[in-house]
């Protein structure tokens, strides 16, 4: 595992057109007053094959109807679409959601696969940083990573969430053995092989836990993680779908891996 240099996300450090068939894997739950301006910067990155799949589990205020809505805005009449919907027809659980989402991924073809959070915490821009860092470094994975040198918190984040945070992650990198500073993180970037070489079937997580199960797995099958710094931000708008019953799945999960595996 290494870290990635922390250059900014200014428009002379990003390249003119790149082909790289990336598909942003976006999990929505109630997130109609992020979506549009999420869309919108996900497909200005100087991308022009990158595809945005939304994943919505029929949210209630009309998220997924608001998603179709903007893939027909963005649709060019007889090119391959640049924002596809997912809509599954109940919620349960984050990683059941990046699970479908990235299956369809890769049976689209996709060469890179990106999760990003849909209210505006993850920094669009530094997609652009991930994908040069797993081609220079030849990674599997690269984290879009808040706990290297150069990674940043929200100074909104209360010093209890912080703790908690700082917690959860030293917590699970102990009982696995891991050496990536942000285990727990959801911006993510890896390549197709990577996700093929992960059963992506048969996760144990159905969760948030399953950002911790999917890094374990990469890193146990011999691929190599690398790691950018990102500032993460709070959301502006909509709530928090982090749940109590997530939480304990978070602290059990590493040690049912643990406990399954040689490590
Ligand atoms: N499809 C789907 N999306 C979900 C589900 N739970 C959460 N999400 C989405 O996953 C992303 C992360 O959820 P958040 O509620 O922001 O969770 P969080 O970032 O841990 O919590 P906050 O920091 O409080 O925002 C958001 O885009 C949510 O809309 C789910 O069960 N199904
Ligand atoms: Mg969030």
């Amino acid at each position: 595992m290494s870290q990635s240099s922390a250059a900014p996300d200014t428009p002379e450090n990003t390249p003119p057109g790149d082909a790289a068939r990336v598909t942003v894997v976006m999990p929505t739950y109630n997130e109609a007053a992020n979506l549009p301006r999420m869309a919108e910067a996900v497909l200005a990155l100087p991308l022009p094959a990158l595809q945005l799949k939304i994943v919505d589990d029929s949210s209630p205020d009309g998220t997924g109807e608001l998603a179709d809505e903007l893939a027909e805005k963005y649709r060019v009449p007889g090119e391959r679409p640049r924002m596809t919907v997912l809509h599954r027809t109940e919620k349960d659980g984050l990683g059941r959601a990046y699970v479908a989402g990235m299956s369809e991924a890769l049976e689209e073809d996709a060469e890179f696969v990106v999760q990003m959070d849909a209210d505006g915490s993850h920094p669009v821009e530094a997609v652009v940083r991930m994908l040069a860092a797993a081609r220079a470094e030849d990674a599997g994975l690269v984290v879009g990573s808040r706990y290297v040198e150069g990674g940043q918190l929200d100074e909104e984040w209360g010093r209890h969430r912080v703790l908690l945070s700082r917690f959860a992650n030293a917590y699970a990198r102990a009982v696995l053995g891991s050496d990536i500073r942000d285990i727990t993180a959801g911006f993510n970037l890896w390549s197709a092989a990577t996700l093929r070489d992960i059963d992506l079937t048969t996760l144990d997580s159905a969760g948030y836990s399953f950002q911790v199960e999917l890094k374990y797995r990469a890193t146990r099958a011999g691929h190599r993680a690398v790691e950018v710094p990102i500032r993460f931000e709070e959301r502006t708008e909509g709530a928090s779908k982090m749940t109590l019953r997530t939480q304990w799945e978070s602290a059990l999960v590493p040690l049912r891996l643990r406990m399954r595996g040689d490590r």
